[in-house]
């Protein structure tokens, strides 16, 4: 099936094929979800071994004694119908008809199906239910059956028992009660403790009470006359004793609260709660529909994954689609996931920084650990910050042995990472607040970490890296990949500049830091010295090449589609230490090319590094596409631009990437790459830049397009931007809170107030 097949109808995907057939994939790409909890798309019907789960946030709990990761609750929504003896299933031969669907603006998965039963019994059901933003705790799920003969139906509804979990039971105790008419799971985690409440009512018929090791249900029969329908709903709601001290109060008060607001009103609070969101982050490209759905459908994604409505969660690499990569933050959370935010609602933005300031004490912690100074941060982060990266993340899969990733104490370019996104953050929204009150302190530490990890090459009177791992993860071991190289030079200049601000202006909250982080003035001026003289390998003179770490040209040149003749085992990993694209050229994903995302260099300079690259690059990583998909944009490659961008866009829609790598369970929803999709379309096409005090768009629309409209906020003004064959309009909102100039190709124009600028 095709793209345009399965986005065939204004903001509903359909599942492709027969969802039973694939119940990892189509849960997946169905999934409702609201920063809070996620529920997988599953049919009501579906148990664990159809990967049915609702990941919750703020649930880290370490079940195997190895992996740390988010808990699974049991299923509250669950129903299975029965006619005639036989079980209302899509896999069953009764079944003539079913469907499957997600509606990505609204966040609402559905599906239905049609019994045949053996004696004619021909009747319908039909299910929708969405994470609710109005309240966050809770899912309603609506069913409709509609008998289209006379039928005697008997369906259980209730808690299922059956979680599915990756990394062991996180649940040491688990009870399931009846209170009134609510049914209860009230659960302790194995390594915390933590109670976490699952509350069930449904609104329908009445029925007895059946309670077994499958859960806690209600059995209910009903007899329908030929065209006869009714509906049942239910609720599930969630708490944990994280959210509130008593979650079984809170539970049973929030489905008394939603029973009494009914369905339609619940649902007219959590659609308006949509339409603000989209209106805050409102893009529309005429002329090719496609495009606009998967960039809505990536931007529900990346909307959903994120804990928006808290200070204190990271967003995910697999956001909250299940327990994969134990619900925890990589760099992706900031260099995929927040661009989007910082521009279209920056106070989620904020909200995903304040996260890191949070969980700084655990990033020293990990600097402590392995002998440096100030903030190494996590390379997979939980809720505490400390690293829950394992050094074993996969096996050899020909011999079985475990292979020592150095994912967590050499990719460090985490660190300057957050330090890159803090600066933006403070360029774009100019929250001086923010960066005294967090933002300049967890600079400090990183500068001070970096400070403390760089080597001061006495031969060449240089500052270098050593012993890193950069984006690209199959080269691990590597000296001065530039990518690192040029954001830990990058954040040491603008903490400097930060101090030199915080000097002039908050004298006193700067020598508190000082004193804090003990960054004194003497460590300032070293820090000045190696930003100074931090090596950043050059573009070569000749043919412009930047090489990706020292030694990286003089590896055996080989295309991966060739490298991947040399595979034995298609389940192989092709990284260090033995992998077949460790002694090559051959990248897992962007590198240098990633670089060119974050800083400006010359188009042609990025034009002969992205022709280079981009052969080389085998985009085994979600996050690569995306990252060409931009760069190409830039340079003026727009059919290859175009072509990224759908298959970034795409990467869960299609399956392209397999759920398990190296024996490690790695599926869900990518959401680096559904971050990158807002990306693509501002920076890649529009050719969006945010500098201090101003904001530049060099436009190369793909041909399809021809008009691209978007809302953003810069510096506290709200703009409306169209682009149009050689044309742009901004309009402004409100009044920024400072002027700030505009430029587009050449042209420049301050802006500085309410009003329209037009330009071409
Ligand atoms: O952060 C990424 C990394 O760059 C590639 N492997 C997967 C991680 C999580 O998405």
């Amino acid at each position: 099936m095709n793209l345009e097949t399965i986005l065939n109808k204004k903001d509903v995907l359909t599942v492709p094929g027969f969802s039973a057939k694939d119940p990892f994939n189509s849960s997946n790409i169905t999934m409702t979800g609201n920063g809070y909890l996620g529920y997988r798309g599953t049919f009501p019907d579906w148990s664990a071994d159809k990967y049915a789960g609702c990941t919750v946030t703020d649930t880290f709990d370490l079940a195997d004694g190895k992996w740390k990761e988010l808990c699974n609750v049991p299923n509250a929504l669950f129903f299975l119908g029965e006619l005639d003896g036989q079980a209302l299933v899509i896999e069953s031969e009764n079944c003539s008809a079913f469907s499957h669907s997600l509606n990505y603006r609204y966040g609402v998965t559905s599906g239905s199906g049609r019994w045949k039963s053996d004696r004619g019994e021909d009747l319908e059901i039909s299910w929708e239910r969405y994470a609710s933003y109005s309240d966050l705790h809770l899912i309603p799920q609506k069913i409709n059956i509609k008998a289209h003969s006379d039928c005697s139906l008997h369906f259980k509804a209730g808690i299922d028992s059956h979680i599915w979990s990756l990394n062991g039971n996180h649940f040491s105790l688990a009870q399931y009660d009846q209170y009134s008419d609510k049914l209860v799971f009230q659960g302790k985690t194995t390594e915390k403790e933590l109670p976490v409440i699952v509350a069930h009512r449904l609104i329908g018929p009445e029925g007895e009470i059946l309670s077994g090791e499958d859960g806690l249900f209600r059995q209910i029969s009903l007899d329908l006359k030929k065209g006869e329908e009714t509906t049942i709903v239910m609720y599930m709601v969630v708490y944990s004793g994280n959210d509130v001290d008593d979650p079984l109060s809170a539970a049973i008060q929030s489905i008394d609260r939603a029973v009494s607001k009914g369905y339609n009103t619940l649902w007219d609070e959590h659609k308006k709660n949509w339409e603000h969101k989209w209106e805050q982050s409102f893009i529309a490209i005429e002329g090719d529909d496609l495009s606009q759905k998967l960039l809505q459908y990536n931007m529900y994604h990346n909307i959903i994954s994120t804990p928006a409505h808290t200070d204190s969660h990271p967003i995910g690499a697999r956001g909250l689609s299940c327990q994969a990569y134990q619900g925890s933050a990589f760099w992706d959370q900031e260099i995929y996931n927040l661009p989007m935010f910082l521009y279209t609602n920056p106070s989620v933005a904020k909200n995903i920084l304040i996260y890191r300031y949070k969980t700084l004490a655990g990033a020293k912690r990990k600097a402590e650990r392995l002998g440096f100074g100030g903030a190494f941060y996590a390379w997979i982060s939980g809720d505490t910050g400390d690293e829950l990266c394992p050094d074993y993340f996969f096996k050899d899969v020909i011999t079985g042995r475990k292979i020592r990733n150095h994912f967590n104490d050499w990719q460090i370019h985490i660190s300057p990472d957050i330090s890159y996104t803090i600066i933006k953050y403070f360029e774009v929204t100019g929250d001086e607040d923010f960066i005294r009150d967090y933002g300049a302190e967890m600079l400090l530490e990183i500068a001070l970490f970096l400070y403390s990890r760089v080597h001061h090459n006495l031969f060449k009177d240089r500052y270098e890296i050593h012993k890193v791992l950069g984006p690209d993860e199959y080269h691990e071991n590597a000296d001065n990949n530039t990518f690192t190289n040029t954001q830990a030079k990058f954040a040491l200049e603008k903490t400097l500049e930060i101090v030199q601000r915080l000097k002039e202006k908050d004298p006193d909250v700067l020598s508190e830091l000082q004193q804090k982080t003990g960054v004194n003035d003497k460590k300032l001026n070293q820090m000045k010295e190696i930003a100074g003289k931090m090596y950043i390998p050059e573009p070569d003179e000749k043919n412009g090449l930047i090489e990706q770490f020292d030694g990286y040209f003089q590896l055996e040149d080989i295309k991966p589609a060739e490298l991947k003749a040399r595979l034995i085992d298609e389940q192989e990993y092709w990284g260090w230490p033995n992998g077949i694209a460790y002694e090559t050229q051959v990248t897992k994903q962007a590198d240098v090319v990633q670089m060119f995302v974050l800083h400006d260099f010359p188009v042609d300079i990025m034009k002969a590094n992205y022709l280079y690259y981009e052969a080389r690059t085998q985009h085994r990583s979600s996050l690569s596409p995306g990252v060409h998909a931009i760069i190409a944009a830039q340079i003026g490659i727009e059919d290859q631009a175009y072509d990224y961008f759908k298959r970034s866009c795409s990467v869960d829609i299609v399956n392209s990437h397999p759920p398990t790598s190296g024996g490690t369970f790695i599926g869900g929803i990518h959401t680096a790459a559904c971050g990158i999709a807002w990306q693509i379309a501002v920076s890649g096409f529009a050719g969006m830049k945010s500098g201090e005090g101003s904001l530049s768009f060099n436009p190369h629309l793909p041909e399809k397009w021809q008009t691209l409209t978007f809302s953003m906020k810069y510096r506290g003004c709200t703009l409306k931007i169209v682009i149009r064959d050689k044309t742009m309009k901004v309009e402004c909102q409100n009044e920024p809170d400072q002027p700030f100039i505009l430029k587009w190709r050449d042209q420049e124009k301050v802006l500085k107030e309410k009003g329209e600028i037009s330009f071409g």
